[in-house]
């Protein structure tokens, strides 16, 4: 290796601050599985942005090396479409929870799939707010016994891949937090997909949820079912929606892609046919610019 080389980016580098979940929860091993990934794709340092809102699993930023961003709870979306349309070279992630992402954030969930932003969203969903100490989540199971609901959820809860395909989210996976390969593998695809890409990752929270995901889990007498490429179609949205019916725990993987045009291309190729409109000469921000400061 010449002197010159860039250094070789691994989990040491990425590492930040020692995570301060609690022992056992979920939402370590999907930090690790990011690393791992993040090791396999050497994208450069500088450029890797992640952002999350606000819960347990919104800390994620806190934990990685690179640049981040805490924002307000139910916005990490809204904030991570600014940046991922204002610096494409970036590679931005989001991470957050069931409640940050369906609860509060839903609306800006829906448009950023519509939009098809690119970037790469994984939700560590525990089926309940753990930060806040075990409040009813949107996708908490009818009967689930919380400090909102004493005598157990009533309200239907969230079908989060069925959500996500009818917003309009290009990539859109399913995994588990004990399930360390199939995280890599799904963290990947979504990563290398151009668009909105999610993983919805069952993670557990051991203090307010545990043994929530017990039945998906090998480990603990559950079924980790993977979806067969062979036998499913993963662009076509009826079939994915049709698997989404699948009575819980469900299956895992890809569940639909489809390639269409992100927002950031569509808005490039807009400011640059206004730029050749102008000659080339004027800077269309700069035009916008102006007509903003008219407005004002
Ligand atoms: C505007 C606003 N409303 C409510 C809260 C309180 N709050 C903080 S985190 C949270 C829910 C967290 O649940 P989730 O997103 O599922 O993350 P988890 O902690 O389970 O990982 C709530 C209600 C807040 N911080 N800001
Ligand atoms: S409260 Fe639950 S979600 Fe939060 S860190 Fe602890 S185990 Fe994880
Ligand atoms: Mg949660």
């Amino acid at each position: 290796m010449s002197a010159n080389a860039p250094e070789k980016l691994t989990k040491k580098q990425l590492s930040a601050d020692h995570p301060t979940w609690c022992p056992g929860c979920g939402d370590f091993a999907v930090l690790a599985s990011f690393f791992k990934v993040l090791e396999k794709l050497q994208y450069p340092q500088e450029k890797i942005v992640t952002i999350a809102g606000i819960g347990c699993s919104s800390r994620f930023p806190y934990f990685v090396n690179s640049h981040g961003l805490h924002f307000i709870h139910g916005r990490a979306l809204a904030l991570a479409t600014g940046v991922s349309l204002s610096r494409p070279d970036l590679h931005v992630f989001v991470f957050g929870g069931d409640g940050d992402g369906f609860s509060i954030g839903g609306n800006h969930l829906e448009h950023c799939a519509r939009k098809n932003i690119n970037l790469t969203y994984v939700i560590m969903d525990n089926y309940v707010y753990g930060l806040t100490k075990k409040q009813t989540s949107p996708t908490s199971k009818l009967g689930y016994k919380s400090k909102t609901d004493p005598t157990g959820a009533i309200d239907q809860p969230v079908n989060p891949m069925k959500k996500l395909i009818s917003a309009g989210a290009s990539f859109v996976a399913r995994s588990h937090a004990s399930q360390v390969k199939h995280m890599m593998a799904m963290y990947e695809r979504a990563i290398l997909h151009p668009g909105f890409s999610v993983v919805e990752t069952l993670s557990e929270c051991v203090v307010f949820n545990g043994g929530s995901f017990d039945d998906s889990n090998p480990r603990k007498g559950g079924v980790f079912e993977t979806i067969d490429e062979e036998q499913h179609d993963v662009t076509d949205q009826h079939a994915a929606f049709a698997m989404a019916e699948d009575q819980y725990p469900g299956k895992f993987g890809v569940f639909y892609q489809q390639e269409r045009p992100t927002k950031n291309a569509l808005e490039q190729k807009w400011i640059d046919d206004s730029q050749a409109r102008l000659g080339g000469e004027a800077d269309p921000k700069d035009l916008l610019r102006k007509r903003f400061a008219v407005m004002k």
